[in-house]
């Protein structure tokens, strides 16, 4: 092996190959680059029916959304025309949650109203 070869092994292995792997000169793979990937987010969907009233969906939205009487009136209107409407996106564990508190409270009440989540 020439001594021009053995230089650009060592460099190379010391260096690294630009792969975000590094090398501590014992063989083993040492990560450098750190790998993060954000977790999914999930959509929460309040659907409509004929038979929920307007003003226990609109309760709903300020109670389990923190959503103000304005806001909360607004997407009641939108999920009533259009069929459904998002009113959070959360984390899985959080959306989970909310879809739980909202059905629950719905079947408490004896409402249809669905809540459903969806991934973003
Ligand atoms: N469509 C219902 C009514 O006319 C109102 C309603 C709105 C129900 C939104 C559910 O998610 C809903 N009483």
């Amino acid at each position: 092996m020439t001594m021009q070869g053995m230089t650009t092994r060592m460099a190379v292995r010391m260096a690294g190959r630009d792969d975000g792997e590094g090398d501590d000169l014992t063989g083993i793979k040492v990560e450098t680059r750190p790998r993060t990937k954000r977790p999914p987010l999930y959509k929460v969907l309040i659907l409509n029916d004929d038979y929920t009233p307007m003003e226990f969906v609109v309760h709903v939205l300020e109670r389990f959304f923190g959503l103000s009487h304005a806001q909360a009136f607004e997407i009641m209107l939108t999920v009533h025309k259009k069929g459904l409407a998002v009113v959070g996106v959360f984390s899985y564990e959080i959306a989970e949650t909310k879809v739980a508190q909202v059905m629950d409270f719905a079947q408490r009440h004896q409402h249809p109203l669905q809540c459903t989540m969806e991934r973003e």
